[in-house]
């Protein structure tokens, strides 16, 4: 196990020292492309300012004879493009058992060491995965001369790792935080789904037959309504307790039907409600839906605003609107209102409908 005392200093000498606090910035949409796809990648620069994050995927849904053509194709665009105060540049490598993933973190380093704010570390199985990358990053940190160190997220994405996800979350002070990966976990786990992520309608449960149906209709049988259970929704408790437990930041990942925008948007929401920052975003129109979800609304911050008024010094219990509010309401009142002010600062119009 590792001493606390050592996510104090550098873990390679010459390498930049690790930050005490991992920085809150907005990300509520991570959105992929493959900088192999000439025109996803062609529609990238165009995306600074509109999104908080663009990532420059590598690994799973980039073809394996594409994968050096990906890992150059983020090069270029690294150093072509200016990202600008409201946009950071992230990265998924491949996985650690991969052929590639040491020419990934090498070429990225040393190539675009300064403009990579977060690598993001597939199939992490537990806090040794996030050790050997965080000891390499600093070697070639240091090599790269870099100045900053760049963080790290893992995406849950195996059996073994949810177990391990307390630990995963611990496991470094580069840690900015954990994507669920429903896709990759259903399959370990051999979960009999076939889809990316999102619910399912045979996971239900249903309400009981009814006493008296009358004669001959047989109350098993006779119709009776059900309610479709989330299938995501341990993993993803789980999960957020532990990036809250270290001080990280949990997200949604993948929602893979791209046209059933509603069902994406439940999901997104059902996430942001548990306490998750942000969600992948795999194409355009999952940006909007992302950002409308992960943004409070005008009437929770309306709300939250009032209560704090009320709260006074923040102690006692008071009425509000046949409501009682004490110490406990108001802290998840500020919690709304400390998201709302962070992204209004650097959002007109959302500061316009703060009010802020
Ligand atoms: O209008 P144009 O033809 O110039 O452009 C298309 C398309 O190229 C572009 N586009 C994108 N641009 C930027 N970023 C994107 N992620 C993106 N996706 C598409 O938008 C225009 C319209 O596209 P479309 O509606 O015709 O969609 P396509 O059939 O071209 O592409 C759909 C998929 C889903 C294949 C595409 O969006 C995609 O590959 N997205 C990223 C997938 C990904 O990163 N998967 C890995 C993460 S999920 C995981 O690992 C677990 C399962
Ligand atoms: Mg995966």
């Amino acid at each position: 196990m590792r001493s606390p005392k050592d996510f104090f200093g550098p873990l390679a000498v010459g390498a930049p020292a690790p930050v005490r606090e991992v920085p809150a910035l907005p990300s509520r949409m991570i959105h992929f492309f493959d900088p192999s796809n000439e025109k996803m990648a062609a529609k990238v620069p165009g995306m600074v300012g509109t999104v908080d994050v663009l990532l420059g995927n590598l690994e799973d849904a980039v073809k394996a004879d594409r994968k050096e053509a990906a890992r150059q194709g983020l090069v270029d665009i690294a150093k072509a493009t200016d990202f600008g105060d409201s946009t950071q540049l992230w990265t998924r490598v491949n996985s650690l058992d991969s052929p590639w993933v040491l020419d990934d973190l090498i070429t990225l380093v040393t190539e675009i060491g300064d403009k990579l704010d977060v690598i993001m570390v597939p199939k992490v199985q537990g806090p040794e995965d996030i050790h050997y990358v965080d000891r390499i990053l600093a070697q070639l940190e240091a090599r790269a001369g870099l100045k900053r160190p760049i963080l790290v997220h893992a995406i849950l994405e195996t059996a073994r790792g949810v177990a391990n996800v307390e630990a995963i979350a611990g496991a470094s002070p580069r840690m900015q935080g954990i994507s669920l990966g429903p896709a990759d976990l259903a399959a370990d786990r051999r979960m009999k789904t076939t889809r990316v992520g999102g619910g399912h309608p045979g996971y239900l449960v249903r309400q009981d037959p009814a006493k008296d149906l009358g004669e001959g209709v047989d109350p098993i049988t006779a119709e009776r309504t059900t309610y479709q259970q989330d299938l995501w929704h341990y993993t993803i408790a789980r999960m957020v307790d532990a990036c809250a437990m270290h001080g990280i930041f949990p997200y949604y990942g993948p929602f893979g039907d791209i046209k059933d925008v509603v069902a994406c948007e439940d999901q997104f929401r059902n996430a942001f409600l548990l306490g998750c920052v942000g969600t992948w975003s795999l194409h355009p129109v999952q940006v909007d839906i992302a950002k409308r979800v992960f943004s409070p609304s005008a009437e929770d911050v309306a709300h939250a605003r009032r209560v704090k008024e009320a709260m006074g010094d923040g102690t006692g219990a008071v009425m509000l609107d046949g409501k009682m509010e004490d110490d406990a309401s108001l802290k998840q009142c500020l919690v709304i209102l400390e998201l709302a002010e962070r992204l209004s600062a650097g959002d007109p119009e959302l500061a316009a409908l703060y009010a802020v």
